[in-house]
């Protein structure tokens, strides 16, 4: 062998090397969380809850428009007034065809969020918002169906604020899982965005 199919075969051997590194490092990583990534198609699911008006909404009901959803409650002192602002301030921008797309509180909240509670709460937002509570049972369901999390935390004086996952969720007019929803932009940029899911 001579000198120069030596190098040939060290460089060879060498590039090798680096990729079985590679994988092995692309196997740790994606690994290490221990469970898959879900598939968007299975974010999000059937339910059969209430709004606040106390009547049954399904996911069946809002087939026809998109809508967005996100999990919340009303004693939430900041992450979930901000939320329901942003999006108010998106429906406004539409104008008349903010009747075009729903826009859904689900409550993780259900000892306090009566309908009657989300009602009153949401009285200060855009009124195409909708509040959804119910069974707590069935609440859990959907929210595990989303892959959120929410959890009690007991608050100094007897009292409990909820802890819980954040995200605004967009999914398409056949109920189609889209994607997360961004609302840290404009809101006219948030409601151009929306219009493409009409
Ligand atoms: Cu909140």
């Amino acid at each position: 062998m001579n000198s120069r199919a030596i190098r040939i075969l060290l460089v060879l051997s060498a590039f090798l090397a680096g990729l079985v590194l590679c994988f092995t490092v692309v196997l740790i990583v994606t690994g290490r969380s221990g469970v898959p990534i879900a598939a968007p198609s299975a974010i999000g699911g059937p339910f059969r809850l209430t709004d606040q008006n106390g009547n049954t909404i399904t996911d069946q009901n809002l087939k026809g428009h998109p809508f967005l959803v996100f999990f919340g409650f009303t004693h939430c002192p900041d992450v979930c007034p901000a939320a329901l602002f942003d999006i108010s301030e998106v429906l406004n921008k539409l104008g008349p065809d903010a009747e075009k797309v729903n826009a859904l509180m689900v409550t993780v909240d259900p000892e306090r969020d009566t309908p009657e509670a989300l009602k009153e709460y949401l009285s200060s937002f855009n009124p195409r918002l909708i509040g959804v509570g119910g069974d707590p049972d069935a609440l859990a369901a959907v929210a595990k169906a989303y892959r959120v999390y929410y959890k009690k935390v007991p608050l100094k004086d007897g009292d409990y604020t909820r802890d819980h996952t954040a995200i605004v969720y967009l999914r398409g007019k056949n109920g189609n899982f889209v994607s997360p929803f961004n609302l840290k932009r404009r809101p006219e940029d948030s409601a151009a965005d929306l219009r493409r899911y009409f």
